[in-house]
């Protein structure tokens, strides 16, 4: 295992050599099938042409505590390369983010949200990650109230697992759900599966949300959830994460 001084040391130098990048995966919204934003996601691409998934090194940007400032490095990135594409953004175009508690917490981070959202007029989606169980603290709160009115939204994300559970949805200003992959994996052959998405559905229309399915990758799965009534899709079947350019050439 190699120590965390090490570790950094190789991280603060990928950092400043531009060595993460964004990268980009279409979302797509139902009924008319329109491309309607992306998730942003962080690529690491080493000198060597190697791409490394985030899966790989989240845990140890965190642990360095660079999580913040390549997000905010890549996020500067992807609006500056959106706004020189174009002026005027589809009208309901939504770049989301995923940020954990600690980045939320993060005052760097939020006041980066709060100015792209007034300066830039970019819809934001802050999809909530977190890998231990985490609760509304009283300044999460405050900060979440101050995003929401600059305009800026919040998703559940992995929903239905792990620590994103339904009490979320009672503590947190939430917009969204995104339904875990794991049941989308299962929805043409297990019938629990489909039945949960199904309900989901039902409960985020009672409570006047919108639901996003991930983790997509057939046709049956796609018209399955279109017939569920799941409000916008996302997986490979529909689009793989794209760079920022290939992201902007084929879709803004
Ligand atoms: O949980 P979250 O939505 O943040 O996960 C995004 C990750 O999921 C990305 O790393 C992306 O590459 C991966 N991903 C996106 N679409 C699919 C898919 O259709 N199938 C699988 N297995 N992974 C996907
Ligand atoms: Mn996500």
């Amino acid at each position: 295992m190699q120590c965390q001084t090490v570790i950094t040391e190789d991280l603060l130098q990928a950092l400043n050599n531009g060595e993460f990048q964004p990268y980009i995966q279409p979302v797509v919204r139902t009924p008319d099938m329109v491309v309607s934003g992306g998730e942003l996601l962080v690529r690491r691409l080493t000198p060597t042409g190697e791409v490394i998934p985030p899966t790989r090194f989240i845990e140890q940007v965190e642990s360095a505590g660079l999580l913040s400032i390549i997000t905010q490095k890549i996020l500067y990135q992807t609006v500056s390369g959106i706004t020189a594409r174009t002026l005027v953004l589809p009208q309901d175009f939504r770049l989301a983010v995923n940020v954990t508690p600690a980045l939320l917490e993060d005052r760097d981070f939020t006041r980066m949200c709060l100015w792209l959202s007034s300066a830039r007029q970019i819809h934001l989606v802050l999809e909530l990650t977190e890998r231990l169980p985490f609760y509304m603290a009283k300044k999460m709160s405050l900060i979440m109230k101050d995003l929401s009115q600059a305009g800026v939204e919040f998703a559940l994300d992995d929903f239905g697992t792990g620590c994103s559970v339904l009490s979320y949805l009672k503590d947190f200003p939430v917009s969204y759900i995104k339904i875990d992959r794991n049941f989308i994996q299962d929805i043409l052959h297990d019938e629990v599966s489909r039945h949960i998405v199904e309900s989901m559905v039902i409960l985020a229309e009672k409570i006047n949300i919108q639901t996003v399915a991930e983790g997509v990758e057939t046709q049956g799965q796609m018209n399955c959830l279109r017939g569920l009534g799941v409000n916008y899709l996302q997986g490979f079947y529909l689009g793989k994460p794209l760079s920022l350019d290939t992201f902007l050439n084929q879709y803004l």
